[in-house]
């Protein structure tokens, strides 16, 4: 299996370039369910170790489907299918271009959730315009262990986020391991408390905002993903949302450019313009570099050859 490996803002993305699942006909999103279902080991293999680690965003090529798209992609976890992810896309975008793919300029691609561009504006700077992102819910205070309540908002930026607008614990890389904690016990109330996206969507991304530490910024984060790793980058489905929110409380005009920087202190430039009603189409601008050109090996006689799973 042959797979190109690069970062974003610090976070990774694996994309299977060949040797992947045959996955059949069907829409884009019957096809991802396939994958979901069908092939655990195939994408445990790929983003765990021994292999990999659980930060790793899994990238799935696959030719377009539409006339109109470069490419169609299934973005996954170690524990599923991710609707749509920013990061992966500018990740994807430095890939193609380094495959000779793709060349300066605007791009469609095609994902589960439904078509996004990328705007190709050197072989490392991406921009990705994003699906229609929203608020569902706003102010919800929920109880958590250790810290009492918490208040926040449920928004879609192409993956359900709770975001919390002012964070308990300093956003700082010193506090990963607390902060890591808090999430997943913010995460644990909501279930608890059934609060959900819109049809009872699983909020598995928790987002934390404070203040940013660099002049330039105007916020930092820090977000849990749903596999329980924490997001390196500002994670653009998680800029996506808040842009939503940003919008909709009027803090922030169409066009208008925010610098969000992450808990390790990298940034992407985000911006929005307007959608269907309150809704908002989100470009969110980063950099990616091209870490490794792989080919992975499996081994029958290797008994972690689905990867390290308890
Ligand atoms: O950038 O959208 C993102 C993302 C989601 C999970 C990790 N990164």
């Amino acid at each position: 299996m042959r797979v190109i490996d690069s970062h974003t803002a610090g976070e990774p993305t694996r994309v299977v370039i060949e040797g992947g699942p045959d996955l059949g006909t069907g829409s884009l999103r019957e096809r991802a369910a396939r994958l979901e279902t069908d092939y655990l080991d195939f994408c445990a293999s790929v983003v765990l170790e021994p292999r990999g680690h659980d930060a790793i965003i899994g990238a799935l090529l696959l030719p377009p489907s539409r006339d109109d798209c470069a490419a169609s992609v299934i973005f996954f976890n170690n524990l599923q299918n991710l609707g749509m992810c920013g990061h992966a896309s500018i990740g994807l975008g430095a890939t193609l271009a380094y495959l000779e793919r793709i060349s300066p300029g605007r791009h469609k691609l095609e994902t589960p959730v439904g078509v996004v561009e990328i705007l190709l504006q050197d072989a490392n700077t991406v921009s990705v315009t994003n699906v229609e992102s929203y608020r569902h819910l706003k102010d919800v205070t929920v109880e958590v262990e250790g810290v009492g309540a918490v208040t926040g908002d449920v928004a879609w930026g192409g993956n359900w986020f709770f975001l919390v607008k002012e964070s308990p614990l300093d956003l700082v890389p010193q506090n990963i391991r607390p902060l890591t904690d808090l999430t997943l016990n913010i995460r644990k109330a909501l279930e608890d408390n059934g609060i959900t996206g819109r049809d009872g969507a699983w909020i598995d991304h928790i987002e934390l905002f404070g203040p940013p530490v660099s002049p330039q910024a105007d916020s930092r984060n820090f977000v849990l993903c749903p596999g329980g790793a924490y997001d390196r980058s500002p994670c653009g489905t998680g800029c996506s949302a808040k842009l939503a929110c940003l919008a909709e409380d009027g803090l922030l005009a169409p066009g208008q450019e925010w610098v969000q920087e992450s808990v390790i202190g990298s940034t992407y430039r985000i911006s929005y313009r307007e959608g269907t009603g309150s809704r908002v189409i989100p470009t969110v601008t980063g950099q990616a570099f091209v870490t490794s050109d792989a080919t992975l090996n499996f081994d029958p006689a290797d008994p972690y050859r689905s990867g390290i799973r308890f």
